[in-house]
């Protein structure tokens, strides 16, 4: 099972992917996100860049969000999230499957598909995205940015999510993928 600090970090990723406190993810809620997103980064509804974002979304919720919807009720439920994260990070196809959610997501983030996250995408996607304080989005960043380079790369991210997931250690960088907790 999980460590007490595992498990915040998780309850901390359901509430950034539930910002209206609905208390269970949707694709509506998720998709609203990525308009929010596409928005900020002055994307018309009708542009492709707009497009190819809620594509990458959608693509993200079928393979990644609506594998744990135990029930079938087209919702993924606190309990849901937890269990299937239980159930996946100690096998090798879990964590694979979770490879796979990071790059999807980087996809997503990623708005401008440079392989390049850089601090205003991050930022933009965090704080609009999924209405989490800005200043505490900022902060998060810096302690992401090893390198001080101003964006994270692909390798950079999946190591950071895995650290998110499964690092048990408090002053774990990947930690503050999601801002603070
Ligand atoms: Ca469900
Ligand atoms: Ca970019």
């Amino acid at each position: 099972m999980f460590t007490q600090l595992q498990q915040r970090k998780i309850d901390h990723f359901f509430e950034v992917l539930d910002p209206d406190g609905a208390g269970a993810l949707t694709l509506p809620t998720v998709v609203a996100i990525g308009d929010r997103y596409a928005r900020i980064r002055g994307y018309a509804p009708d542009s492709a860049e707009a497009h190819r974002l809620r594509a990458a979304l959608e693509h993200w919720w079928k393979v990644v969000l609506s594998p744990m919807d135990t029930d079938g009720d087209h919702r993924i439920a606190r309990e849901e999230l937890t269990q299937r994260m239980a159930e996946a990070l100690p096998d090798a196809d879990g964590a694979d499957a979770f490879r796979g959610a990071a790059d999807a997501f980087f996809e997503v983030a990623d708005a401008n598909g440079d392989g390049r996250l850089v601090k205003d995408e991050y930022v933009d996607m965090f704080a609009v995205g999924c209405g989490l304080a800005r200043r505490d989005v900022i902060q998060a960043f810096q302690r992401l940015d090893l390198q001080g380079r101003g964006y994270l790369d692909l390798d950079e991210w999946r190591k950071l999510v895995d650290e998110f997931f499964t690092s048990t250690d408090a002053d774990a960088p990947g930690n503050w993928l999601y801002g603070s907790y």
